[in-house]
């Protein structure tokens, strides 16, 4: 990467960098130079056109540029759709009720197992537009609706090949402790005894994981049960995710904290105790508001002690069938806000340099900075409250993913 070979310059754009932390909505009026698909140089556009005579130039024409937008937890691939149960739930039927009558879940399992790869792609694929269409560029997709190897190989196969289908970075998470397969009859330590011989070893042979994640709840999985997980996914070089402490405090910050944990997600009943734990590894809380809203919850995640405490916070889609139909990272950053009180820079960082954190990729992307990948958003608004505080609006003007501004 050499920075005297710029092939185009990002020119009159109100740039937020996103490096001055989740509390800076300070916006630069600075060009971005990118060679290769990376961001070479940040300068003065006078300087970088003396610089890189005969650069290509994308005249922004004073908006605002951000990073490209990261999703960092979705459930994206999946098959059929859960649209009557929200009806039950409203007629007062409990997600876990339903959960336990081998609905929830159990449902969306049934109608995965029974699609193909290309019926999954086919599946996610407005899905996956509808969230370009909104400046994503980075994309976190889980399995975890198989629960049996092909299933499960399946799911991440398609998830990988979404990112060739489109023009984007997908990051696949393989959720192999989300239910407890029909078939187990009720033994979920005799899963979970599978699950660290046989599934874990040979997702992690089959290369289509980058992470491991288990949903630790009452009707799911206990938290020893979710630790084995966690020994066996570390042994096999998988760093790991939880859903932890989202219906009930299963203390699943502290255990994922314990292991060190990129991210844990949701948090609405960890108590004190588990945000400690999170703030001494440096673990990311990933918030999922949409989940909260569809469920019709009452408690909210404890954002001040996080804050206070100086866990990061991202925020991302949570895109499910069951829990979060919802396809959208500025709903998602509009329920952040609106619902549990995170701030505009708040929730531009939770999408961003935050998320990009969860997924174990700050290095490379989530801010504007010389070196990263050149991904970004060029928005038609005139301020970053604008992107939080309306819904509906389709404010994107342009993307770039790896320095290639979309046609
Ligand atoms: N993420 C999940 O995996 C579960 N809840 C959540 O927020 C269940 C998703 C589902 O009901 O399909
Ligand atoms: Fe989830």
């Amino acid at each position: 990467m050499r920075a005297d070979r710029a092939t185009r310059l990002i020119a009159n754009g109100r740039v937020w960098t996103g490096t001055a932390g989740p509390a800076s909505l300070e916006l630069e009026s600075m060009a971005i130079a990118e060679q290769g698909g990376h961001i070479v140089a940040l300068a003065a556009l006078d300087e970088l056109r003396r610089r890189h005579p005969g650069a290509e130039e994308l005249d922004a024409e004073g908006r605002l540029v951000t990073p490209g937008f990261i999703d960092c937890h979705t459930h994206i691939v999946h098959s059929g759709n859960r649209a009557a149960e929200i009806e039950r739930r409203l007629a007062g039927e409990s997600y876990a009720s339903i959960a336990r009558a081998g609905g929830g879940i159990l449902s969306t399992v049934r109608a995965t197992r029974a699609a193909s790869t290309q019926e999954l792609i086919d599946s996610a694929l407005p899905r996956v537009d509808a969230l370009l269409a909104e400046g994503v560029t980075t994309l976190e997709v889980k399995s975890g609706y198989g629960l049996e190897l092909p299933a499960e190989l399946r799911m991440l196969q398609a998830a990988r090949d979404l990112g060739k289908l489109r023009r984007l970075t997908v990051v696949t998470t393989y959720l192999g402790a989300h239910a407890l397969p029909p078939e187990c009859a009720g033994d979920t330590d005799a899963y979970i005894e599978q699950l660290c011989r046989e599934l874990i070893p040979a997702v992690a042979v089959s290369r289509l994981a980058d992470a491991f994640d288990a949903y630790c709840e009452s009707f799911a999985f206990s938290s020893a049960q979710v630790a084995r997980a966690f020994e066996a996914a570390c042994a096999h070089q998988l760093p790991v995710k939880l859903h932890a402490d989202q219906l009930s405090n299963m203390h699943g910050a502290a255990l994922a904290a314990r292991y060190e944990a990129l991210s844990a997600d949701h948090l609405e009943y960890t108590d004190d105790a588990g945000v400690a734990a999170l703030a001494a590894v440096g673990t990311v809380a990933v918030l999922l508001p949409g989940a909260f809203h569809f469920l019709r919850e009452r408690q909210r995640p404890p954002v001040e002690a996080l804050r206070r405490a100086g866990v990061p916070m991202a925020v991302a889609t949570d895109c499910n069938p069951g829990t979060s139909p919802m396809s959208s990272i500025l709903t998602a950053m509009n329920f952040a806000a609106l619902d549990f009180g995170l701030g505009t820079a708040e929730c531009l960082a939770g999408v961003t340099a935050v998320a990009a954190r969860a997924l174990g990729l700050l290095p490379v992307l989530g801010t504007i900075e010389v070196g990263k990948w050149c991904d970004l958003a060029i928005w038609n608004v005139g301020e970053p409250a604008e992107l939080v505080h309306g819904l509906g609006a389709r404010p994107l003007h342009r993307r770039l993913w790896h320095g290639r501004p979309d046609p």
